[in-house]
């Protein structure tokens, strides 16, 4: 049984860009979505963009799935919000009267899977079954209409209850504001072994401690500790590090804009966590107890600031391990773009550091709303026995990729300005392309509308 559990690897679900894929400004505090708002957007390059991601890194060994977009906008949030009459009159009363609930309700930010949920792999939980934790997102009205319509996308892929517990998102107030795995990294030897996970939080709403200023902490220590708890986490394989305050201030709104994990390599900037020494020993000591050595590579300011990870997104990146164990780093092209970030990452090579090669993408339609490589990922790993139980539709291969890219071309628009969300034509092509995507993966009725 041990054996056959060690055999796991990582899955990386991807989230597939919606047909409304648009830039309204909704995240206060995430620089590049307030710095983009009401540019016109190009729904299908951001959609073939995110594809081809996939594509590669499952072309590359790497196990690759994807998790379908939600059906937006969201008619349901505005008869919420008092708007009647048929779907039609709906949108055209709320773009008449509350434009910026129309943009919430149309949002495609489920793309951002990282947000989706936390997940415990089965070799840390007590009940020996993979834990998703839906994210309330409560922070953001756009993206706290996301969990429930997350959590029946989930039921359907891991649907095998004997191996897979989807649990309710936490309640959605400012006390238990949760991001998902955006702020959850988790540490092993090996996939399968069993391992430490590093909930990172912005601030406590009961304890003491320093908060952000000028930008909300959408993270609190109280949901990080109810997801371990959820999840049947041991104390002895938990770490709660709180975000410094200042980089949150600085923009970094989730912490995977300012560290990345994987196994045992913590790949981070000098500023990323309060007591930061001290959250490097007690990761060392807990992974130690598990037969595990823990390797930080930490970034200094004097060679990227805060702010040029801010723009760069360089810790956004995906850190994958090759079958022969070296690592590959994922990184979006403003990497390049960003002098003082290209120079780190070319001497890289020449360091000895445990990244062993770097791949650049171009994921620009997304990076404008602050969503890099590792915001379009949800990491899953998986056992032999766990990977045959998901249902089989979602993951990447030429097949897949080769329909997707047919389905993005004859549904999405390559443009969508702000005022176009008032269109109601945009509520049916979305519904057309959503219901032939489920019968594509395989999927069942997820939607409401195909209920
Ligand atoms: O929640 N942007 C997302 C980006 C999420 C990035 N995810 C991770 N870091 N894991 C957010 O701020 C912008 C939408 C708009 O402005 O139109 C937005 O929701």
């Amino acid at each position: 049984m041990a054996e056959i559990d060690m055999q796991a690897s990582e899955a990386n679900f991807d989230g597939l860009v919606g047909p409304t894929h648009n830039y309204a400004g909704l995240s206060f505090g995430n620089v590049a979505s307030r710095n983009n708002e009401k540019s016109v957007a190009n729904p299908k390059a951001a959609a073939k963009q995110g594809v081809r991601k996939m594509k590669r890194l499952a072309d590359l060994g790497f196990r690759q799935g994807m998790l379908p977009p939600l059906e937006r906008p969201s008619v349901k949030l505005l008869r919420a919000v008092g708007f009647s009459g048929d779907d039609a009159s709906v949108i055209a009363r709320a773009a008449r009267e509350a434009p910026e609930l129309l943009a919430a309700a149309s949002s495609a930010s489920a793309m951002w899977t990282a947000n989706a949920a936390t997940v415990s792999p089965s070799a840390d939980t007590a009940d020996a079954r993979v834990h998703f934790t839906p994210a309330n997102l409560a922070a953001k009205l756009h993206r706290a209409i996301e969990h429930g319509e997350t959590r029946r996308t989930l039921s359907a892929i891991f649907a095998d209850e004997a191996r897979f517990a989807i649990h309710h998102a936490l309640p959605g107030t400012p006390a238990l504001g949760d991001e998902g795995a955006a702020n959850h990294t988790r540490f092993a030897a090996e996939y399968g072994a069993k391992g430490v996970e590093v909930f990172v939080y912005g601030r406590s709403e009961y304890g003491q401690g320093p908060q952000p200023q000028r930008y909300p902490a959408r993270q609190t220590l109280e949901a990080s500790r109810a997801v371990a708890r959820l999840h049947g986490l041991a104390d002895d394989a938990t770490v709660f590090a709180q975000q410094t305050p200042e980089v949150i201030d600085a923009g970094v709104f989730h912490n995977d804009v300012i560290a990345v994990g994987n196994l045992t390599t913590l790949f981070c900037h000098e500023r990323a966590f309060v007591d930061q020494h001290k959250v490097y020993d007690e990761l060392a000591a807990k992974l130690r107890a598990h037969g595990a050595e823990c390797t930080p590579l930490e970034v200094p300011e004097s060679e990227v600031s805060v702010a040029d990870a801010v723009s760069s997104y360089l810790f956004n990146s995906q850190l994958l391990s090759r079958a022969d164990g070296t690592q590959v780093l994922v990184v979006p092209q403003e990497c390049r773009e960003n002098a003082r970030v290209a120079a780190y990452l070319d001497a890289l090579g020449t360091r000895a550091t445990p990244i062993d090669e770097v791949l650049v993408f171009d994921l620009r339609e997304s990076m404008k709303n602050g969503g890099g490589p590792a915001c379009l990922r949800l990491r899953v790993v998986l056992n032999e026995a766990e990977c045959a139980a998901v249902n089989g539709g979602v993951w990447m291969n030429d097949a897949l990729f080769a329909r997707l890219d047919a389905w993005i071309e004859r549904h999405y628009r390559d443009r969508l300005a702000p005022a176009d969300l008032a269109d109601p034509q945009l509520l049916n092509e979305s519904r057309a392309a959503l219901d032939e995507l489920t019968t594509l993966l395989g999927l069942g009725a997820v939607y409401d509308f195909q209920r």
